[in-house]
């Protein structure tokens, strides 16, 4: 058996699209149960908005982050509180939090969903999987943790940090499968290396990599060391969180779960949708969501769609790799970068280490930028010559690819210190 609901996974376009359109008017009844979307989703006669086309939804506002701020806490919930089991509430380190609400439905709807990625990506119930990931407010260590039990796995519950510890973990368990953030994993190569372990003899086979954004040259890195397949896993907490959409063996982006969510990609200037293969903002529609149901979610993640089919028989469309956030965004001489852009440059180079962090400055009105990056543990011993031409070659190779002239200061390994969560990749401290 390939898939964890065949019928589902591999429904043909049209029946998919018919149950979309059914799905998303319920969901629009539904959703008018909130505050925030009573007067948008009912017409001037105070009729409820419904659709005859799928196309018809592009017709709808649209709705963002700043929304989910202006509304917290209940502004969006659209079930009385006492069907609410759950709230996931966002870190609001930048601002005003958010809330997000489950009711137990949509609880299980969630971990069926995740199970269904995890089956795609090949874990099975005789997997012992360790989850690394953080649990709590954040939907990562939840959302995989209940999507793996539901699949039979054995779930080693380890949570984020104490490095030695999750190292004894997997190898008194022969863990098989873990679920990690992309900077942990690279981060753990270090770790591993210092204990003198090869990262191969874990006997992991699967990685389930994702909750920030890292580049394909990124996840080739951990899958040669680790020896195991690196499966892309991507979700937002406003949506659910892991499970939207995921990685299926052959490797060529991630298949979008349609039938729970409409995707549409629009340029973030003009709000207009972008041609399928063009890159643009990831905006979602919720279909099987009660206690909070969005409707045309503005992600703020950049990806294009990818044409054509998947040759694992899957119907849902897949998404490239998420090429960064629009609020990740920096200006630099009057160019936009993007930190992955800078990643994918650095991890091409076998010189290079496993972390790096962005500095950006500025002397007046000049604004500088210095690449500080690690170098791999095997050239630490290289003489101030060689390293002084290999700064040069990846100064050079990062002008090429950001236009934009680039300092870069490289560093022993380890030295950039860990961080508790996602990777910060800029540090700002432009004065102007
Ligand atoms: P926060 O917004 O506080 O980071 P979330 O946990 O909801 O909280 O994070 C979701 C975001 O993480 C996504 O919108 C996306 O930017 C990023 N993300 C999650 N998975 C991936 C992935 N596989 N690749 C790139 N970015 C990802
Ligand atoms: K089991
Ligand atoms: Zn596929």
């Amino acid at each position: 058996m390939m898939f964890w609901n065949q019928e589902i996974e591999t429904l043909e376009r049209g029946k998919l699209e018919q149950l979309q359109l059914q799905r998303l008017n319920k969901t629009l009844l539904q959703a008018a149960n909130a505050p925030f979307y009573k007067d948008k989703l009912t017409d001037s006669a105070g009729r409820p908005v419904q659709l005859k086309s799928l196309e018809e939804l592009a017709g709808l506002p649209f709705t963002e982050k700043k929304d989910l701020r202006a509304g917290f806490p209940y502004g969006h919930l659209a079930t009385p509180r006492r069907d609410v089991v759950r709230v996931h509430v966002s870190s609001g380190t930048t601002g005003v939090p958010t809330a997000v609400y489950h009711t137990q439905s949509d609880l299980d709807n969630w971990t069926d969903l995740v199970a269904r990625c995890l089956y795609m990506a090949g874990m099975r119930a005789d997997d012992i999987f360790q989850n690394m990931i953080g649990y709590g407010l954040f939907t990562g260590g939840l959302g995989l943790h209940y999507g793996a039990e539901r699949l039979g796995a054995m779930v080693i519950p380890s949570g984020v940090g104490n490095t030695s510890r999750q190292l004894s973990l997997i190898r008194q368990f022969a863990v098989s499968a873990v679920h990690v953030i992309p900077s942990y994993a690279l981060k753990l190569l270090d770790s591993l290396r210092e204990m003198k372990l090869d990262p191969r003899d874990l006997g992991l086979r699967l990685l389930i990599v994702g909750a920030e954004p890292y580049t394909e040259e990124a996840r080739q890195r951990i899958e040669h060391s680790y020896g195991a397949f690196a499966c892309n896993s991507y979700g937002l907490s406003e949506v659910n969180g892991p499970g939207v959409a995921f990685e299926c063996p052959h490797k060529n982006g991630m298949h979008l779960w349609e039938d729970n969510y409409i995707l549409e990609v629009i340029n973030p200037e003009t709000l207009e949708p972008v041609a399928d293969g063009q890159q643009g903002e990831l905006v979602l529609t919720t279909l099987c969501r009660q206690a909070m149901p969005l409707i045309r979610y503005r992600t703020r993640d950049l990806c294009t769609v990818l044409p054509g089919p998947c040759a694992c028989g899957r119907t849902h469309r897949r998404i490239s790799r998420i090429a960064g956030r629009t609020d990740d965004m920096f200006i630099i001489k009057g160019v936009n970068v993007y930190p992955m852009q800078v990643e994918a440059t650095l991890m091409g180079f076998k010189e290079v280490g496993n972390d790096y962090v962005i500095v950006l400055t500025n002397d007046g009105p000049v604004d500088y930028m210095t690449v500080r990056v690690e170098i791999a543990e095997r050239y630490r011993t290289m003489d101030s010559e060689t390293m002084a031409k290999l700064s040069q070659r990846l100064g050079r190779a990062l002008r090429d690819e950001l236009l934009v002239s680039t300092r870069v200061e490289l560093l022993p390994p380890e030295s950039i210190p860990a961080v508790v969560g996602k990777a910060v990749r800029v540090d700002d401290r432009r004065k102007h």
